[in-house]
């Protein structure tokens, strides 16, 4: 048990910081057994005028201070104080510098926070409070400091010295050390540091901005991953052009560098000038990526260079700002997929993400508002909500304003605050400002935590020719936050005729018309809007794109629904439609599970998916994401009570009733898409080809027969590329055909064993194995030799698979499920917190479940809450979920 209780952070709190950093010189001297950082600060009070100086706190944590200087005079012990978080002194003028020497151990830095050891590579993590862990400083994103670095370390084991901004020199010092010396001209808050020395490979490109500068781009990566930067190489390329197209930026710097670490807490960081990326998210080759992993490369380059401008050049005054940089950047990124993909099957993946993850977020015990009112630890909130809600809440606003418009008000936004450290009012009042709006009450979004539902009903009147929708709207209570006011909700839709054809939209007290789609703004808790000139009963197509991110409740019946699939001239809400009416026919048989009836599956769920895969005409990728039932987590979050066991049972029952009743086309189709033999490529129509084929591989291997067996093996061994050889593994792993599984698994490790990437997916696709017995067999992979519970990836893909993929055996009746991986969280809390917390999630989804289930999960909990030592990351999140 944690003797003190860590303090809570609030927003109210918030006050300017009380001295600037002007400029700040970093020397490091980096050593196998330690390192030392020599800063020197040019310093000055924040006030006007002649009142008495206050006390300067600097921040700093496990720090061995050497020295500190102000003015160049050497300060006796006496005049300064030090503590656990702190150094606090008293300035005597109103300018000033002040050098202090710390000495640190990166190589025992477990937490991948400040300055570590990643193999032989020294980097840095500074976002969001890493740099007090190098030296004392004024850490918090509104002081931000002209950088200069100098890094100095033995040649042969760090030819390379790397850091923010351009290089200004370099040379060599006697006994085999280097240095070399970077200035950033930008001034930037500490979070956004960053440094690098290894032997590291250099992958050399140039891009010519659109005023015609021209930029050296670099990927730096181990030697043995030469080959294997093109892709993301690629993405740079197109995120930086695109950038320049959609919203008119300019990168700024003559260099921008990517450098990959294998031990890396999250995707990737975007320090000025010198991105650090989690390998997973830099490498990308055919041969050892899958699809999934070549458009997360993507989609992460883009983000991490989006940030440039969008939290880079406009940073966040303090951290409960998080999402004005976050939710921004990914909805610049979520754009930057649809334009280089298909938009349509981009939207369905990022709704499928929100819907069964960030929603579940908003029901538990960790939800907050998109701007949190208070915080324990700053790192347990880099969320779903702040992230993929954070960019939905941007999304709304661009549906409201219109592209036109929103552009507007960006370009006024970064004009305006360039330099400078904001808030998401900011965001807003520029987004106002540039347009004439009021959007007042729109920013509810970012107050109000938890998932509006929105309840819709309809009337028809043929005497009137009137079609009626009652929208009602409400918000359920989440912690801290009774009740809720009414939100603005931007709800796109149209009204179909009986053929599915849009029909004309005028609305009551208008007098123009609003075209065959339209995007109605509801307000009010309960609202009317009446269209008129409405000559037969319509269909309504609602929340079209999924226009907000809300749980919408309209009456549809199974054929409405069916209807909707086959004819709704909007692709995202065929695939709603027909998801809907599967979350539907599963809902309606898990009850008829638990009543212990037998299961008949509804033929038009068939009948949709078999009119799907006989329609050529459809892109491959939404038949895929059709074919694709509601995910097993999805299920959980819309139950009241979720029935894990029932859920898993008739999920994989309905799978198997499609694969037996649609085997014939299945395997048309299958035949038909083709291998791609030796020639790979990663745009989206090959991509989405594999997608399908591999999800009817998937189907068929369902049936059993000894025809999928021998397609899946050899596809499996003839594959050339990772996503199909992996599609079949997957296949192979959750078959009963033990003698082939087991072959194919040997084989996999056998020839994969100097890729860690690789290795991941191996860990991963037995780890989230439903089949019995998970539980022994993720014990069986822990001790397996490629397995270290320090690299936050192999964490991921054991733990974190079994805990979020398999649920029904870490759901598993007996609670050991629970308790393997709460085990796991106490020895992660030693080595490395935020990993510990976010593998506490699925532990803290508690009250979704039975009574026997909820008494096992809040006991390890509670378990996990009396450990020694416990990190202020694990306590947040255990404290707050058991209240
Ligand atoms: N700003 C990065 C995410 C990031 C956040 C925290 C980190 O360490 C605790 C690392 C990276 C992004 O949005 O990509
Ligand atoms: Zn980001």
């Amino acid at each position: 048990m944690r003797t003190e209780q860590p303090t809570t952070i609030h927003l109210t709190d918030y006050k300017q910081p009380d001295y600037l950093i002007d400029e700040t010189h970093l020397t490091f001297e980096l050593f196998e057994d330690h390192a030392l950082v020599h800063s020197r600060l040019a310093m000055r009070v924040n006030a006007d005028g002649e009142g008495a100086l206050p006390p300067l706190v600097l921040h700093g944590q496990e720090l061995m201070l050497q020295s500190v200087k102000l003015d160049d005079q050497s300060l006796a012990a006496d005049a300064y104080q030090v503590d656990e978080n702190s150094l606090t002194l008293q300035p005597v003028a109103r300018e000033f510098e002040l050098a202090i020497t710390t000495r640190i151990e990166p190589q025992n830095n477990t937490a991948l926070e400040g300055l570590y050891k990643s193999g032989g590579m020294f980097c840095t993590q500074c976002e969001a409070e890493g740099f007090r862990k190098i030296t004392y400083y004024l850490d918090r994103p509104d002081v931000m400091s002209r950088f200069t670095t100098t890094v100095m370390a033995k040649r042969d084991a760090y030819p390379v010295l790397l850091s923010n901004g351009n290089l200004i020199t370099s040379g060599e010092h006697e006994g085999g050390r280097h240095w070399a010396t970077w200035e950033d001209p930008f001034p930037k808050p500490a979070y956004l540091f960053a440094l690098v020395a290894g032997d590291l490979y250099r992958i050399d490109d140039s891009f010519t901005t659109m005023s015609g500068r021209e930029v050296e781009l670099r990927i730096y990566v181990e030697p043995e991953n030469r080959e294997q930067c093109g892709h993301a190489m690629d993405s740079l390329k197109r995120s930086m052009r695109w950038d320049e197209d959609v919203y008119g930026r300019e990168y700024d710097l003559d260099i921008f560098m990517i450098v990959a670490v294998n031990d890396f807490n999250m995707g990737a960081m975007e320090n000025k000038g010198l991105n650090i990326f989690n390998s997973s998210c830099v490498l990308a080759h055919p041969d050892t990526a899958t699809d999934a992993a070549f458009q997360r490369v993507e989609a992460v380059v883009a983000h991490e260079y989006f940030h440039n401008w969008s939290g880079n050049r406009v940073t966040c005054r303090d951290w409960f700002q998080l999402s004005l940089k976050e939710g921004f950047t990914v909805f610049r990124d979520a754009e930057f997929n649809a334009d280089m993909n298909s938009r349509t099957v981009k939207r369905i993946e990022d709704v499928t993400f929100l819907r069964a993850n960030q929603f579940a977020e908003d029901a538990g015990p960790m939800a907050h508002p998109v701007r949190p009112d208070s915080f324990i630890e700053i790192s347990n909130f880099y969320t779903l909500t702040i992230y993929e809600k954070g960019a939905e809440v941007v999304r709304m606003l661009h549906t409201l304003l219109g592209a036109e418009r929103f552009r507007k008000g960006t370009d006024l936004y970064f004009d305006r605050h360039d330099g400078q450290a904001v808030t998401c009012d900011d965001f807003i009042a520029a987004l106002e400002d540039a347009n004439g709006v009021d959007f007042t009450q729109f920013k509810r979004w970012y107050s109000q935590a938890g998932t509006p539902v929105l309840q819709i009903d309809s009337r028809y009147d043929a005497a009137t020719s009137t079609f009626q929708l009652l929208c009602r709207q409400s918000c359920p209570a989440t912690p801290g936050q009774p009740e809720k006011q009414p939100f603005v909700i931007p709800m796109r839709m149209a009204l179909l005729d009986g053929e599915g054809r849009e029909m004309p939209l005028q609305l009551a007290g208008e007098d123009q018309g609003r075209g065959t789609e339209t995007v109605l703004a509801v307000t009010e808790a309960e609202q009317l809007f009446v269209f008129e000139n409405v000559t037969e009963e319509p269909l309504p197509s609602l929340l079209r794109e999924f226009s907000a991110p809300v749980k919408l409740v309209y009456p549809y019946s199974r054929d409405d629904r069916v209807f909707l699939a086959m004819h709704d001239p909007d692709g995202f809400n065929r695939w709603e439609a027909a998801q809907s009416l599967a979350v539907d026919v599963l809902q309606g048989l898990i009850q008829i599970h638990q009543a212990g009836r037998p299961l008949l599956l509804d033929q038009r769920l068939l009948e949709v998916h078999r009119a799907v895969l006989e329609d050529t005409a459809l892109d491959a990728a939404m038949v895929a994401e059709i074919l694709r039932l509601p995910s097993e987590a999805y299920l959980i979050e819309l139950a009241e009570v979720a029935d894990v066991d029932a859920i898993h049972h008739v999920r994989e029952w309905v799978r198997r009733e499609l694969a037996t009743g649609l085997t014939e086309v299945m395997w048309t189709r299958f035949r038909q898409l083709g291998d791609d033999g030796s020639s790979y490529s990663a745009d989206a129509e090959s991509m989405a080809r594999r997608s399908l084929r591999n999800t009817l591989l998937g189907y068929l291997m369902l049936t059993e027969s000894s025809e999928s067996l021998s397609a899946c093996v050899q596809q499996f061994v003839e594959a050339g590329n990772m996503t199909d050889r992996q599609a079949a593994l997957v296949a192979l792993v959750n078959s009963p055909h033990e003698q082939q599984k087991q072959a194919a698994l040997d084989e996999f490790a056998q020839r994969w064993s100097d890729y860690p990437l690789v290795m991941d997916q191996w860990f991963g696709i037995q780890a989230s194995s439903p089949l019995p017995g998970g539980l022994e067999r993720v014990q069986a992979l822990m001790s397996h030799a490629a397995f270290n519970i320090r690299n936050p990836n192999k964490v991921r893909a054991v733990i974190g698979a079994f805990a979020n993929q398999n649920l029904a055996n870490f759901h598993r009746a007996d609670g050991e499920g629970y308790r393997f991986v709460a085990d796991q969280i106490i020895e992660l809390n030693r080595l490395n917190p935020q990993i510990a917390s976010r593998m506490l999630t699925p532990l803290t989804r508690w009250r979704k479940f039975d009574a026997s289930r909820q008494a096992l999960m809040k006991a390890e909990l509670t378990r996990i809450l009396a450990c020694e030592d416990l990190s202020a990351d694990v306590y947040e999140v255990v404290s707050k979920s058991l209240a």
